[in-house]
C-alpha cells in the first residue's frame, strides 16, 4: 500500500484525488490548514473524510511539515496547497509567493535531506503563459506571467526542474489548464455564473454580475485531470506534462451554454462596460458588467496542446466543455434542490 501526502487536501483538486487515490487504495494523509469556515464540505461530498488521515499544518511552515514527513513513510506528495485565486494575488501577491513559491520549495528541500525515496508532484498552471504568443501552448512554449499568482507558480515551477537535475528528486509538474466540477470554490467564474443562474431562475438572486466576459479558458473536468496528476506520478522518468482539452471558449459562450441548459433565453444588448444579458421570459436585465470586476492584467486567451501527456501517460480528457457544463449544471440543481 503506497501513502500519498497530499497538501490542500480540502480544495476541489485536493478532494477529487484524494476519491482518486484512495480506489487505488493508497494511505492518504491531508494536509489541511485550520479555517473558521465550512472547510471540509469537499471531502464530505466524497464521504471520504473517515478514511484519510487528516493533519493540520501550513504549507508556509517548515516545523509543522517536518513534523509530517517525520511521522509517515510518504512515497508521494501531491502539493496542491495554494492561495488559488488569480484576482485575490493582486490584492495580496506577499502571501500568495510565501504560500506559492515558498510552500514548494520548503517541501522539496524536506525530501532532499531526507535522501529518500519521495515523488513529488507539483500544481503548476497555465496562468504561467500568460500574454502567450503561441498558440496552443504547450511544454516547449515561452512564459510571459502577468499577474502575482503566475509569477508565484513560475518559482515553483523552476524549482522542481532544478532539485529534479541537481539533486535527482523525482519531482514533476502538471501544467494544469482551468478545470472545474461543482465543488470549484464560488468565486471562480465558471461556479459563480450557475449558480447564479440557479438562483435567478428560483427567484433568489436577481442580478449576475461579471467583469471581462471575453476572455477565452481551456476548461476540463476536474476529476479527468487528478487522474492525469496520478498517470504523471507512475511514469518511469519525472517529467513535465501540459493538460488540457484542446479547446477554448469565452465566458460569454460559458454562459449561453449554461443557460441553454437551464432553459434561460438570453438575449444580450449594447456593448462594453453597458452590455446586458436580458431574460427573454421575464425582459429583466440578469446579467450585468461590473468594472470592479476586471482584473489589473488580463489573460485574453489560453488554450493547450496536450499531445505530450496523450503519447507518453495514455491521458485524455472524457469529458468534453458541453457535459462539463451540463454535469456543473445539474449538480447545482440537485444541491440546492432548485428546480427548472
Ligand atoms: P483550491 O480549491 O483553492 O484549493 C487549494 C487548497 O489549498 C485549499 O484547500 C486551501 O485552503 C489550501 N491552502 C491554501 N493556502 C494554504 C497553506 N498556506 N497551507 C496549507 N493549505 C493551504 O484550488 P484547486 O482548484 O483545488 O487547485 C489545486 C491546485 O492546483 C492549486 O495549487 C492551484 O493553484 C492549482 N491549479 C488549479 C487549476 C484549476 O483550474 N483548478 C489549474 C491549474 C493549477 P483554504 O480552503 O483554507 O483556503
Ligand atoms: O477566471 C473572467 C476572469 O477566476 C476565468 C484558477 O484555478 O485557472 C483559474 O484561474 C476568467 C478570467 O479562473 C469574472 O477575468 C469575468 O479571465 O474562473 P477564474 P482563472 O483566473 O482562469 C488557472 C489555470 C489557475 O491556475 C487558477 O488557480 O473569467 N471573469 N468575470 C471572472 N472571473 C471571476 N472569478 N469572477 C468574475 O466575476
Amino acid at each position: 500500500m503506497k501513502t500519498a501526502l497530499i497538501t490542500g487536501i480540502a480544495g476541489q483538486d485536493g478532494s477529487y484525488l484524494a476519491d482518486f487515490l484512495i480506489k487505488k487504495n493508497y494511505k492518504i494523509i491531508g494536509l489541511d490548514r485550520r479555517s473558521s469556515r465550512d472547510y471540509q464540505s469537499r471531502l464530505e461530498h466524497f464521504k471520504i473524510k473517515d478514511k484519510i488521515i487528516l493533519e493540520y499544518s501550513d504549507i508556509t511552515e517548515n516545523s509543522s511539515l517536518e513534523r509530517i514527513f517525520n511521522k509517515y513513510k510518504i512515497d508521494e506528495v501531491y502539493n496542491l496547497a495554494a492561495q488559488s485565486f488569480v484576482a485575490s494575488s493582486f490584492l495580496t501577491p506577499i502571501t500568495t509567493t510565501e504560500i506559492n513559491s515558498l510552500g514548494p520549495l520548503k517541501i522539496l528541500e524536506i525530501i532532499r535531506n531526507k535522501k529518500k525515496k519521495i515523488k513529488f508532484y507539483q500544481a503548476s498552471t497555465s496562468e504561467m503563459y500568460g500574454e502567450t504568443i503561441q498558440i496552443p501552448q504547450n511544454e516547449n512554449t515561452p512564459f510571459n506571467p502577468i499577474s502575482p499568482y503566475a509569477i508565484s507558480k513560475l518559482f515553483s515551477y523552476y524549482c522542481v526542474k532544478s532539485y529534479r537535475k541537481a539533486f535527482k528528486i523525482f519531482a514533476c509538474n502538471g501544467i494544469l489548464f482551468n478545470h472545474e466540477s461543482s465543488l470549484r470554490g464560488n468565486e471562480f467564474v465558471t461556479k459563480k455564473i450557475i449558480s447564479s443562474l440557479v438562483k435567478i431562475i428560483n427567484c433568489k438572486q436577481k442580478v449576475l454580475f461579471l467583469g471581462n466576459i471575453y476572455s477565452k479558458r481551456d476548461w476540463g473536468f476536474a476529476g479527468d485531470y487528478v487522474e492525469a496528476m496520478w498517470k504523471i506520478m507512475q511514469y518511469k522518468e519525472p517529467d513535465d506534462y501540459v493538460i488540457s482539452t484542446g479547446k477554448q471558449f469565452s465566458i460569454k459562450e460559458f454562459i449561453n451554454t449554461a443557460a441553454k441548459f437551464l432553459k434561460i433565453r438570453i438575449v444580450w444588448k449594447y456593448k462594453g462596460i453597458n452590455e446586458v444579458g436580458i431574460d427573454r421570459k421575464t425582459n429583466k436585465e440578469i446579467i450585468k458588467i461590473d468594472k470592479k470586476l476586471f482584473r489589473p492584467n488580463e489573460v485574453d486567451s489560453l488554450i493547450g496542446d496536450s499531445r505530450k501527456a496523450k503519447k507518453i501517460l495514455k491521458w485524455k480528457p472524457k469529458i468534453n466543455f458541453k457535459n462539463l457544463v451540463k454535469k456543473m449544471c445539474v449538480e447545482e440543481l440537485e444541491q440546492f434542490n432548485y428546480k427548472i
